[in-house]
């Protein structure tokens, strides 16, 4: 019996084509980061489960992918790269040079119990700012987004960026007496009208004892549409509006504010952030939401630390594919090699090797043939690599010290001695 050779639900593997297309799109990544000044770091992808028992019912935490090891440990695979940030941050505490601007393109997992042949792993891009209060810190990961979009052919017309401001939501709650313990678990909950219908909203927020007039409350809320209209009932003084009006006025001297909008229904599931929140979207009749971020000020002192101001954004690799692919912006990648380097006869084998170190030297990718095969397979061989040129090592030809060279594209073939090639 055949073992079954499919990877384990939910996860992929990358052939080299599938990895042709990650490397591209993380070169992406990566030189974006490199453009903007962050640096690279990693951590484990086992984490001490405790890292994320938040409770605020987070999708995030409920498809925790745990485990106990062999030694008792509840772990986890990591279901995002925030929570080792921050463990890092304060790892290192006072000794850290602020501001800091780190990236990662961390795998990350999730484990769904009902599970519709969803994914359980991806791959996302992690862009944090430590040490900034102010807004100039998410617009300068928003010059970092919309560069990168900017890079793969994507423009304001393909997506948009919306933006809100946590503040908002939290004041205007203040007016229901709901304590300020619980705004997580309402964003949480709010972010929910995204997916489901009001009623069964409703119906969790009356479970959880809290008072059902702030399902009408936050409709009421979400319908402002404007800014301008927001700060009519906040008052431009409102630290939420503020924030927001700095953040656009930055976009313009960026020149990407025409990719934003401002959207009071926007608050994002993760229970952590406090502030400006935003989301990259999919103009096109699917809208789906390409990635997320915001601001998280008060995440270190939930690990018993001393808080710092701190935003970031998570870019998956899922979406974003979909997306150039529907739009036909996927790049054709190729597997090929410079040279195949052939010998006619094994006791050619030391030259070939030889000569293929040469080229290898010189920087070139070279196959050189293992085995002892005909001329015919090695052209088929080379035709299959795509490479640019055939180097045949032949009796007469290597006796005058040269090898014969066809170049693939054109078919042209010459006699070159070792230092010509
Ligand atoms: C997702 C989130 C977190 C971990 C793994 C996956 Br797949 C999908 O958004």
């Amino acid at each position: 019996m055949m073992m079954d050779l499919a990877p384990p639900r939910g996860t992929r593997d990358f052939f080299p084509e599938d990895l042709r297309l990650r490397h591209w799109l993380f070169g992406h990544f990566r030189e974006v980061s490199r453009l903007y000044g962050f640096e690279e770091y990693d951590a484990p992808v086992v984490e001490s489960a405790e890292l994320y028992t938040r409770k605020a019912g987070e999708e995030i935490v409920q498809q925790l992918y745990d485990f106990r090891d062999k030694g008792d440990r509840h772990l986890a695979l990591r279901p995002e790269m925030t929570p080792s940030l921050a463990r890092m941050v304060l790892q290192r505490g006072k000794s850290l040079p602020l501001p800091l601007k780190w990236f990662s393109i961390p795998q990350c997992w999730r484990y769904e119990r009902m599970t519709r042949g969803r994914r359980r792993e991806h791959y996302q891009w992690n862009l944090d700012v430590f040490g900034v209060a102010g807004p100039e810190a998410e617009a300068e990961l928003l010059a970092a987004l919309t560069t990168f979009f900017t890079r793969v052919d994507l423009g304001p017309a393909e997506v948009g960026i919306k933006i809100s401001n946590r503040k908002i939501l939290q004041s205007a709650l203040k007016k229901l007496a709901i304590p300020t313990e619980r705004f997580a678990e309402v964003c949480v909950l709010v972010d929910k009208l995204e997916k489901l219908p009001p009623e069964a909203v409703r119906a969790e927020v009356q479970a959880i004892g809290l008072d059902p007039a702030l399902m009408d409350f936050v409709a009421e809320l979400f319908s402002v549409g404007e800014l301008d209209a927001m700060a009519g009932f906040l008052g431009e003084d409102h630290p939420g509006v503020a924030e927001l009006r700095r953040l656009f006025a930055l976009a313009g001297d960026y020149g990407y504010a025409d990719w934003l909008r401002f959207d009071p229904s926007l608050v994002r599931g993760l229970a952590y952030y406090t502030g400006i929140v935003f989301e990259a979207f999919d103009r096109g009749a699917s809208l789906r939401a390409i990635c997320g971020g915001g601001r998280y000020d008060r995440l270190l002192s939930t690990f018993g630390g001393e808080d710092l101001p701190a935003c970031g954004l998570g870019f998956g690799d899922a979406v974003i594919v979909e997306l150039l692919k529907d739009k036909n912006l996927l790049p054709a990648l190729s597997g090929a090699v410079d040279d195949v380097v052939f010998c006619f006869n094994a006791s050619l084998r030391a030259p070939a090797i030889q000569i293929a170190h040469h080229l290898r030297q010189q920087g070139r990718s070279v196959d050189l043939i293992l085995e002892d095969r005909k001329i015919k397979w090695a052209f088929k061989h080379a035709d299959s690599r795509q490479a640019s040129r055939l180097v045949l090592l032949a009796p007469d030809e290597w006796a005058a010290g040269k090898v014969r060279v066809k170049e693939l594209k054109t078919g042209a073939e010459q006699d070159l001695s070792v230092e010509q090639l």
